[in-house]
């Protein structure tokens, strides 16, 4: 194994869950205050101030957004101090800022990283996304499918009846019709109001979430994070871009993406050796948010390899607190 595969994939975790623990705490102190526009900069700045300190070559392929509308973290900015291997790093500093801002379940500081070219650039639009957990035979769901043909199928395949079946679905207008389809089929629907990310990971823990399909369309760049966490700890995945205009197609386009109707697989959007780290800003299915005690600040994190299916669920007290400040 190379030197950089073998630093990629161990030494970093921990840096990993440093860095989304420092993202997740400045995000916290905005948590139920209204603003979504401070919490998501307190937790950028955290997140790039720790991101810079880390001995890598870094560029951000997913990011805040294109060099032009985001001054920090935008793609292509160059991340690390320099002095180690060239990686690729995905992140969403605030995953769900609405949900931290209204102290809404499931709001998250995210961040993955590969080898160079290890994650699809995709383009800041949005991706239908249909995602299981593990332990199914390949392709029993299909994203061209019928949902409720995809309910159906699943149902059949772990056994129970579609009435054991619930899809995590975005409580949008733009998905009325999968959700009829589903309940028509006989499954249920589980809505959330925001925060894909955790939405696509909950189905590889049914028996804990109650959730076994993701359904739906939410940001591209959530569904390459959500892919890196899945190529980790199992299950299947397909997107397929969702392109609105031809500003969206430029947008496309200058990323690179040529077939605007291609259906990537799991692998396709997370092709490399991936890590994946989130702390939990708001408590969630998957991890608590922050705490604040009078002498400590606690955090949850998960941290996951590809390359090993590892998966480390990190409970940080942190006590100097002037760190944070
Ligand atoms: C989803 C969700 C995000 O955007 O990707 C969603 O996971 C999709 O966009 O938390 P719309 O809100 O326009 O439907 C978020 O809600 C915010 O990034």
């Amino acid at each position: 194994m190379s030197a950089i595969k073998a630093s990629l994939n161990r030494v970093y975790a921990l840096e990993l869950a440093r860095v989304t623990e420092r993202a997740a705490v400045a995000a916290a102190h905005h948590r139920g205050r209204g603003n979504e526009v401070a919490a998501d900069q307190a937790a950028v700045d955290a997140m790039r101030a720790e991101l810079n300190s880390l001995d890598i070559t870094g560029t951000v392929v997913i990011g805040e957004g294109e060099r032009d509308e985001a001054p920090m973290l935008y793609i292509g900015e160059k991340v690390g101090n320099g002095k180690g291997p060239e990686v690729d790093i995905a992140l969403d500093p605030l995953e769900g800022t609405t949900l931290c801002a209204k102290s809404m379940p499931n709001s998250l500081a995210v961040l993955a990283m590969s080898e160079s070219g290890g994650m699809l650039n995709a383009p800041d639009t949005y991706m239908d996304k249909i995602a299981i957990g593990g332990g199914y035979p390949d392709g029993v769901v299909s994203i061209d499918a019928d949902p409720g043909e995809n309910i159906r199928e699943l149902a059949r395949a772990k056994g129970v009846p579609t009435h054991q079946i619930t899809a995590c679905i975005l409580d949008r207008p733009r998905h009325a019709e999968q959700i009829e389809s589903v309940r028509s089929a006989g499954g249920r629907v589980h809505l959330i109001t925001d925060g894909d990310i955790a939405g696509v990971i909950a189905t590889t823990n049914p028996a804990e979430t109650d959730i076994d399909i993701y359904l739906g369309i939410g940001g591209a760049p959530e569904g390459v994070l959500a892919a890196a966490a899945l190529r980790c700890i199992g299950g299947q995945m397909q997107g397929r871009l969702v392109i609105r205009n031809e500003e969206e197609e430029t947008r496309a386009r200058r990323m690179g993406i040529n077939d605007l109707a291609r259906i990537y697989s799991l692998h396709d959007l997370a092709a490399g050796d991936v890590l994946f780290a989130a702390t939990g800003v708001t408590d969630g299915s998957m991890l608590s948010g922050v705490r604040f005690r009078a002498d400590k600040i606690v955090t949850e994190t998960v941290v996951m390899r590809s390359i090993s299916g590892t998966v480390r669920w990190i409970r940080s007290e942190h006590a100097r607190l002037d760190k944070f400040t």
